[in-house]
């Protein structure tokens, strides 16, 4: 079954999806056996690989070294063009529908097909709404975008219902990474109950409490990068 497919047969299913983030740029290629071993023993289900601000052909490299160390399904989540990798089993092909930025709503889209052609990726067409989160994230700043204001939640749900509306398969509500405060958990289930598509959400999220709230509002899939990085005895405590 291909990748979007069992997301979608999850979401049906009322199985819930944890995803770990791992940002090229502040991973250490040394600590990949060691990490990753960590994921495959955890309740993880998919590995995200992506960042906002990362050097060329690192992602390659990366991808590379962690396809060799585990069977799960690696999804890139790019920042840019130069971070797609024949390697990975899919890419969100995000689309920055929170933004008024052509670059990051269509241009950058469209610089990458004749990469994505001479690859057998998955392509998961992703509507990516970037959420006001008490700091200002690196999402914002690269993109030279405004996050959209977390207590409207008018506008994010009419927002996600437009990508869904458009053919996005998958809706993702951000916060940023290592933001102050996770997507609100009202703004999720308004969220949830607009669209008909799996919803993921990340960015702030550093506990178990905060997952299940998460989980609870109806996001499908919870994205965390920052308290694995910082705490590996994190997927320790995930476990209980
Ligand atoms: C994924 O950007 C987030 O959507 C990851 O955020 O690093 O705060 O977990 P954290």
């Amino acid at each position: 079954m291909n990748i979007y497919n069992h997301i979608l047969q999850a979401k049906n299913d009322g199985n819930k999806l944890l995803a770990v983030l791992i940002d090229p740029d502040k991973f250490q290629l040394k600590n990949a056996l060691q990490f990753i071993d960590k994921v495959n023993k955890s309740i993880i289900t998919h590995i995200f690989i992506g960042g906002s601000e990362v050097g060329q052909n690192v992602t390659q490299q990366l991808v590379e070294v962690i396809k060799m160390l585990t069977d799960l399904p690696i999804v890139l989540f790019p920042g840019d063009v130069t971070q797609i990798s024949k390697d990975a089993d899919a890419i969100l092909f995000l689309s920055l529908l929170s933004g008024r930025n052509p670059d990051y709503l269509i241009d950058k889209q469209v610089q990458a097909v004749p990469l994505l052609e001479k690859t057998q990726l998955e392509v998961i067409s992703t509507g990516y709404i970037l959420i006001e989160s008490g700091k200002t994230t690196a999402v914002q700043r690269v993109t030279n975008t405004l996050p959209l204001n977390r207590t409207d939640v008018d506008a994010i749900t009419n927002t996600a219902k437009a990508g869904e509306l458009l053919g996005k398969k998958l809706i993702y509500l951000e916060a940023g990474s290592g933001a102050t405060y996770e997507v609100p958990a009202e703004v999720i289930s308004s969220v949830k109950n607009k669209i008909d598509i799996p919803l993921i959400v990340g960015g702030g999220i550093r506990t178990k409490t905060q997952i299940e709230n998460a989980f609870i509002a109806g996001a499908d899939m919870v994205v965390i990068g920052t308290a694995f990085e910082e705490d590996q005895q994190f997927f320790e405590q995930l476990k209980h």
